[in-house]
């Protein structure tokens, strides 16, 4: 792919021209501004990006400043993908009316969004631009909780965390929901290309926005996002819990193409156990007293099953 830059090493990779800038009030250690600058750097062709209320919005774009160095619409909290798919629709109809030269290389058309935009309150709108078959990319930054708000469950809350509206306490071991599973909904539209991705895993995650970008149609990313202050673990270890994450298989990291093919790109050479993942982060420190024993043995139970799913999937190739 001629416009992709190489990835030889990181340093070559992080000093490659800025689209998303450092001025942000994000918190350290956010793991949202790691995925947005590597999906940014990405690609050397012009952008047109929109973003969702949430904590992406509302900490990098405070009037008068701005971290982003391409064209960037915010909207509501629901609709980042109508934005975009509107957007990408008036290029291309200024296109047919020779309103804009068609030998000029179109911009990559690109939706953010938090979980609780995209699994929840903006689901309808993203279904809508994937049933339709905008060109178009939708990221949502998965952190597993409306983290703008304070720190509310949404469907991508997994069970066991303690979240605001689903708090740990004497008679209750937090949110009591499994985390719904949104790259087999969004592969189920029949989208040309869905993955997950992990900021740790930078590689990995480039070269599957770089094929999402050469890929005709809408693409979804889910992009584990490592929360700080809802996760509430120590600032400086997003990329140690990111990996415990994706050495745990917890998360993932998998590929499904035209909704059939299923590729796994990154398997574990140690596969850590879930309670590690989940002794890391004080969420689910309640988990760790007897009465709850079963509910990390049943989340093994869980991520050894997916596992074994996404293999023979991969071998079956449906
Ligand atoms: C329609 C609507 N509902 C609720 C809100 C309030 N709101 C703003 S940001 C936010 C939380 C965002 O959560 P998420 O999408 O997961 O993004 P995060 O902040 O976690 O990155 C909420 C509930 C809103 N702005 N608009
Ligand atoms: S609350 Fe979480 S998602 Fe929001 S800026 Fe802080 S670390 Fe990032
Ligand atoms: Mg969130």
């Amino acid at each position: 792919m001629s416009n992709q830059k190489e990835i030889k090493n990181l340093k070559s990779f992080s000093t490659a021209a800025e689209r998303f800038e450092g001025a942000h009030v994000l918190c350290p250690g956010c793991a949202h501004s790691i995925i947005v600058r590597e999906i940014l750097n990405a690609t050397n062709d012009n952008l047109v990006v929109s973003a969702a209320t949430g904590c992406l919005e509302v900490c990098t774009a405070i009037y008068p400043h701005t971290s982003w160095d391409c064209s960037w619409i915010h909207i509501g909290f629901e609709n980042a993908s109508t934005a975009i798919a509107g957007a990408e629709s008036m290029h291309k109809a200024l296109k047919r009316k020779g309103r804009i030269d068609v030998n000029q290389k179109d911009p990559k058309f690109v939706a953010f969004g938090g979980d609780g935009a995209t699994y929840d309150i903006g689901f309808q709108w993203i279904s809508g631009c994937f049933e339709r078959g905008h060109n178009m990319m939708y990221v949502c930054l998965d952190n597993e909780v409306y983290a703008n708000t304070g720190g509310q469950r949404s469907s991508s809350t997994p069970i066991g965390a303690s979240a605001t509206t689903s708090p740990a306490g004497s008679t209750s071991y937090g949110e009591k929901q499994n985390k719904k599973d949104i790259l087999a909904i969004m592969a189920a539209h029949g989208a040309p290309y869905v993955a997950q991705v992990a900021p740790n895993k930078w590689k990995d995650m480039v070269k599957k926005i770089q094929t999402g970008f050469e890929t005709e149609g809408p693409v979804f990313i889910n992009a584990m996002s490592a929360c700080t202050t809802e996760w509430k673990f120590p600032m400086h270890k997003t990329v140690e819990v990111s990996d415990l994450a994706v050495d745990s298989l917890v998360f993932p990291l998998y590929e499904i193409i035209n909704g059939t093919e299923l590729n796994i790109t990154y398997r574990p050479k140690n596969i850590v156990p879930v309670r590690d993942y989940l002794a890391f982060q004080p969420r689910f420190k309640h988990l760790f007293k007897p009465e709850y024993a079963h509910i990390i043995e049943e989340w093994q139970r869980r991520v050894d099953a997916k596992w074994d799913y996404l293999q023979r999937r991969e071998e079956a190739r449906v």
